[in-house]
């Protein structure tokens, strides 16, 4: 039988990262309501993916991004869906503002043995290593149902 390539919608997600702490946003509504996050979404028309993450971090949480670095690229399947995610994960240590409340995120500072990946994406606490010690990276999570990663693959790499 032909194995179907899913259909990956790109996405971004940025985490503001000023040590020793990172800055996270509890979602309020949408896809991922109720779990901490950095920030991020889906490209708009003519956008490159950079400025798409930076746009979404001021949206969402009014912080402005001078400098950032792509730390991985995560793809995510779900089971009996045709269509995935591909996000690119940055790490923003220069930016200027401070975090304020918008209608999708209410942003929280967090030190980094406070981080709360009981109520993240599961998959987070398998990346979040990679991130803090600056390695790039690339994953794959399989989720089944219930949010639960029934396959994954995570490695580092050089270049992304
Ligand atoms: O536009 P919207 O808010 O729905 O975009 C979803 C955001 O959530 C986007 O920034 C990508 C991010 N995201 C996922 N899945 C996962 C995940 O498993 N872990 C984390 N940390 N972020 C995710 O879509």
């Amino acid at each position: 039988m032909e194995k179907k390539d899913t259909k990956k919608v790109l996405h971004t997600l940025v985490i503001i990262h000023d040590h020793p702490r990172v800055l996270l946003g509890m979602k309020k509504r949408g896809f991922g309501q109720g779990r901490w996050n950095g920030f991020g979404g889906k490209l708009e028309n003519g956008e490159s993916i950079e400025e798409a993450a930076k746009r979404e971090t001021f949206e969402e949480a009014g912080i402005r991004i001078s400098d950032m670095d792509k730390i991985g690229i995560l793809d995510f399947e779900f089971d009996g869906k045709e269509e995935g995610l591909e996000v690119h994960l940055f790490k923003a240590k220069s930016f200027y503002g401070n975090p304020i409340e918008s209608e999708e995120m209410s942003p929280r500072w967090f030190f980094m043995e406070e981080i709360p990946f009981a109520m993240m994406w599961p998959d987070d606490r398998y990346w979040f290593p990679f991130f803090i010690r600056n390695k790039k990276f690339r994953a794959k999570f399989k989720f089944g149902e219930g949010d639960k990663i029934i396959g994954y693959d995570l490695n580092e790499v050089k270049n992304l």
